[in-house]
């Protein structure tokens, strides 16, 4: 979730403590340094380099652009062309991959976790929004989906189910949950210039949540994401697809009805020219992992952070995302 900016700039860490939180050799740091002008770190009072998050982060991503390919010259251009276009740095980064600063989702969050479940089923939408603003101080955002959201819908859909509490706060809930992650899905910078992913639910699909957690975490992971919602008709989403051609397509399936339907649009979209990858996921694989095997496409994964990476290795986003 994180952007560049977000990182404080204070400067506190001693080259050889970037070194273990980046995996980048000191050599390494002070050549680009000099050669790229990357870091301008400051100098404690004995002449030793200082450096703050801000550069860590900056140190990590530049680290995981070159692992991944890319030339340091080329990185460093983008880099500075990101800064001659403005987009630097209140928006420009987002970091991909883990956040380099050593995180412990604390006893405090799980506390928080508990207590936002508990205001939901009070139905006090006040207390819950104090709460998740909260929890969202201290965690990142797959932490967030990963050890807040989805446990909390899980717990909520499991005393539905039990009779414990009514329909009426189910939908208070996960109404609640699906405005405050669309609120972050927007407020988060539309990488024009990154590979794009559409994703949604086939027909008859309305579990629309979680293929909305999953766009989110892509978007802030730098992919050109567009979340198209539940229950789509498949003529329609071909269409789409010819019309926007992404580079691929990530359709959940929550409900064991919508298989047949996934399983439908891969045959379709195979047919497409220079068709988009497609990916696949959601509660209904998991549950039954061989119904997977019946698509042309790709199972991205158990959980949300597994099929985060298999888009990252699937598709690899190779230049610095221009934003709009
Ligand atoms: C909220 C909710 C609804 C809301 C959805 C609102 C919305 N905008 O999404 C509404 C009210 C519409 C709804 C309707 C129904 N629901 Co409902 N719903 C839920 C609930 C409480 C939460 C679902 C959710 O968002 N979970 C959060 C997600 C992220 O968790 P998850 O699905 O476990 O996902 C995991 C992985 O699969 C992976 N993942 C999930 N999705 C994706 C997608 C991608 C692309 C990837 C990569 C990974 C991935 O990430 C998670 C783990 O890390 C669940 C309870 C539950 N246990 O989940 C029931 C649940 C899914 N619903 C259920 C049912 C039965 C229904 C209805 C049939 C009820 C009815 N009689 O009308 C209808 C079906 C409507 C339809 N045609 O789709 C059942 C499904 C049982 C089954 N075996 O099929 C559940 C499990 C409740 C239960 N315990 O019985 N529901």
């Amino acid at each position: 979730m994180a952007s560049i900016c977000e990182f404080s700039d204070e400067a506190r860490y001693s080259i050889k403590s970037v070194m273990q939180k980046t995996d980048v050799q000191a050599v390494t740091i002070r050549a680009w340094e000099r050669r790229y002008s990357l870091l301008e770190p400051k100098r404690a009072s004995n002449g030793y380099r200082l450096y703050s998050d801000r550069d860590i982060a900056l140190l990590s991503w530049v680290k995981q652009q070159v692992d991944s390919g890319l030339s340091i010259s080329t990185v460093a251009g983008s880099l500075k062309e990101a800064i001659e276009r403005g987009d630097w740095p209140e928006a420009v980064l987002t970091t991909s991959g883990p956040v380099p600063v050593q995180r412990h989702i604390g006893q405090n969050v799980s506390k928080l976790a508990e207590q936002f479940l508990t205001a939901l089923l009070r139905v006090d939408e006040h207390m819950a929004s104090e709460i998740f603003a909260e929890i969202l101080g201290q965690v990142n955002l797959l932490e967030l989906v990963e050890t807040v959201l989805i446990p909390t819908l899980v717990e909520i859909g499991a005393r539905w189910e039990r009779g414990e509490i009514s329909v009426a706060i189910e939908h208070f809930a996960s109404n609640l949950i699906q405005g405050k992650i669309q609120a972050i899905y927007q407020s988060l910078p539309y990488h024009s210039g990154a590979p794009k992913v559409l994703v949604g639910c086939g027909p008859d699909e309305l579990h629309a949540l979680s293929p909305l957690l999953f766009a989110t975490l892509l978007r802030d992971c730098g992919y050109r994401v567009e979340y198209l919602g539940p229950d789509i008709p498949l003529e329609d989403l071909l269409d789409y697809i010819a019309a926007e051609k992404p580079k691929m397509v990530v359709i959940s399936a929550t409900i064991g009805d919508s298989i047949p339907q996934v399983s439908e649009f891969s045959q379709q979209l195979s047919k497409m020219k220079a068709a988009p990858l497609l990916g696949f996921g959601g509660a209904a694989f998991n549950r039954n992992p061989e119904t997977g095997q019946r698509i042309q496409g790709v199972y991205l994964g158990k959980t949300m952070s597994e099929s985060l990476l298999r888009v990252k290795e699937l598709l690899p986003i190779k230049v610095l995302p221009r934003l709009n």
